[in-house]
């Protein structure tokens, strides 16, 4: 069977980056189209009509998505190749729940201290950095969350290094004081080509951080 792939996304979700790291583990080619999120495509809305958000893998014609769904069924279709997924089934639902405590806190945290001042944004600072150094302490060790090799729980984290510097800006700390080891993680990954290649400009991130930012309050 022929394989159509294409991507519906925009170059700044961490979201759509794990796919295109997902897809690079595994040699995948693939269409890309981004998307304006103000101004939807028909065909985003027709390929998640549910809750109308990047990304979507589109594989012969059938949608897949929300991004840990879609680099697990990478993993199964394209399996000839950089298993993501751990074999064994504990260790399967681990690092399930590991990507969501990532969905859950790093994007809800860091999306709340972005946005609030004062004593609110103190709170949030502080969360976000708790929710780094546990992060940190489930890495422990090892080099890499799959253990010895690169997988699900790398590429759910990794897709987010891109807004580590607007993090630190927003929440004033420094990853290094903070979380070495976690750096030092981000450094091993990011000697990966599939990695480094589909992760945008921290600056730029941090540039459109910003411009979303006054776009927000300009609402
Ligand atoms: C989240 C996707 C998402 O939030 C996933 O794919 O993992 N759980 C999903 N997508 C955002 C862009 S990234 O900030 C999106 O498409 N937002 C459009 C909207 O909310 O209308």
């Amino acid at each position: 069977m022929a394989n159509e792939v294409v991507l519906l996304e925009t170059w700044a979700s961490m979201y759509g980056i794990r796919v295109r790291i997902a897809l690079a583990e595994k040699g995948v080619k693939y269409e890309c189209k981004e998307e304006n999120l103000r101004n939807k495509s028909s065909l985003l809305l027709q390929m998640n009509p549910i809750h109308k958000k990047i990304p979507v893998l589109i594989h012969n014609g059938k949608p897949i998505c929300d991004s840990a769904i879609i680099v697990q069924y990478i993993d199964e279709v394209w399996s000839h190749k950089a298993p993501l997924m751990p074999s064994d089934p504990y260790e399967r639902a681990q690092a399930r729940f590991w990507v969501d405590y990532i969905d859950k806190k790093v994007y809800d945290t860091s999306r709340k201290m972005w946005l609030s001042t004062g004593e609110e944004h103190e709170t949030w600072r502080k969360e976000l950095i708790s929710v780094f150094k546990q992060l940190e302490e489930t890495l422990g060790d090892k080099p890499f969350y799959g253990g010895d090799t690169f997988g699900f729980v790398d590429v759910g984290l990794i897709s987010f290094y891109s807004w580590f510097y607007s993090f630190e800006i927003y929440g004033n700390f420094k990853m290094e004081a903070e979380c070495p080891k976690l750096v030092a993680w981000v450094k091993r990954c990011m000697q990966r080509e599939t990695v480094s290649k589909n992760l945008p400009d921290e600056k730029e991130i941090y540039d459109h951080a910003e411009a979303s930012k006054k776009a927000l309050e300009l609402k």
